[in-house]
């Protein structure tokens, strides 16, 4: 298809790997992320396969930042028709008695705030065109309780929350909102979570490391016309009545 799909954390990871997805699916990406550099080399590397990007350095937790941001995929493409909000971090880690308040609030700003922030702005085109598709990464940590994951726990928590809200708000505006939750996943986050020594090994979803490529589809599935459903960690789908009481 020729959508515009708006990713967030596009400049490694997973959102790295569904614009590799959905750009060969024939969608137009938008590549945003606060290292412009590796956007940059990312959009190269898409449109040296046939594939249309666009890189957009933006702090999602800067609401100005994410307005020009989605301001510039509208120029350059005519519209957002896909949103998936997957900028997200855990560090650093530390137990509460032991965070630093600054930092605790940066991750609010970005993993909670900013996925609000990007809603936010694509909204006043989606509602115009009575059409579109919003996808939160949120995680299995959203019902968990993890020593020194406080502020992803609560803020992924958050997250689910504002999918819930937002979706019985714009259901009847033809805006789909969604979540997905990954489990544990071969990215750099990975490898932050074990350098931590805090929960070193994931005890969300032990032993088991998925590949990007596996979140890709699974959002490929999610935007599609037949996605209407929750994944959760297990990835098993299911639709989550909670989604639509
Ligand atoms: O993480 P990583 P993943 N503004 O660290 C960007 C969730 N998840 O791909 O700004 C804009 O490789 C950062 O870009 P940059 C997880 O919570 C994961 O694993 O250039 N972007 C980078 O592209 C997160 O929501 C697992 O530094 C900002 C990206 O975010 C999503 O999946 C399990 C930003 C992070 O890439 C992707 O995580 C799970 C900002 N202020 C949920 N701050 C897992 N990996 O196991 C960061 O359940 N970024």
């Amino acid at each position: 298809t020729n959508k515009t799909i708006f990713i967030t954390g596009a400049s490694r990871g997973i959102g790295a790997a569904a614009a590799r997805f959905f750009a060969a699916g024939g969608a137009h990406v938008v590549l945003a992320a606060r290292s412009i550099a590796a956007l940059q080399s990312l959009a190269t590397e898409i449109e040296g396969t046939g594939g249309q990007a666009l890189a957009v350095a933006c702090d999602v937790a800067d609401y100005g930042q994410v307005d020009a941001a989605v301001a510039k995929a509208m120029d350059r493409f005519g519209s957002v028709d896909v949103l998936i909000n997957n900028a997200g971090l855990i560090e650093p880690i530390a137990r509460i008695e032991d965070s630093d308040p600054a930092a605790w609030a940066k991750v609010a700003n970005v993993n909670l705030t900013g996925a609000y922030n990007a809603l936010r702005a694509v909204l006043p085109g989606m509602v115009r065109r009575k059409t579109g598709t919003v996808i939160n990464i949120s995680s299995g940590a959203a019902t968990g309780a993890l020593e020194g994951w406080s502020h992803y726990c609560a803020t992924k928590a958050g997250l689910l929350s504002l999918t819930r809200c937002a979706d019985k708000e714009l259901r009847e505006k033809g805006i789909r909102v969604m979540g997905l939750s990954p489990g544990t996943v071969a990215t750099e986050m990975q490898v932050q979570i074990r350098a931590s020594g805090i929960n070193p090994v994931s005890q969300l979803d032990p032993g088991v490391h998925k590949p990007v490529e596996w979140i890709a589809q699974a959002l490929g599935y999610l935007a599609g016309d037949g996605g209407d459903a929750y994944l959760g960690t297990d990835f098993v789908l299911k639709t989550e009545e909670a989604l639509r009481e």
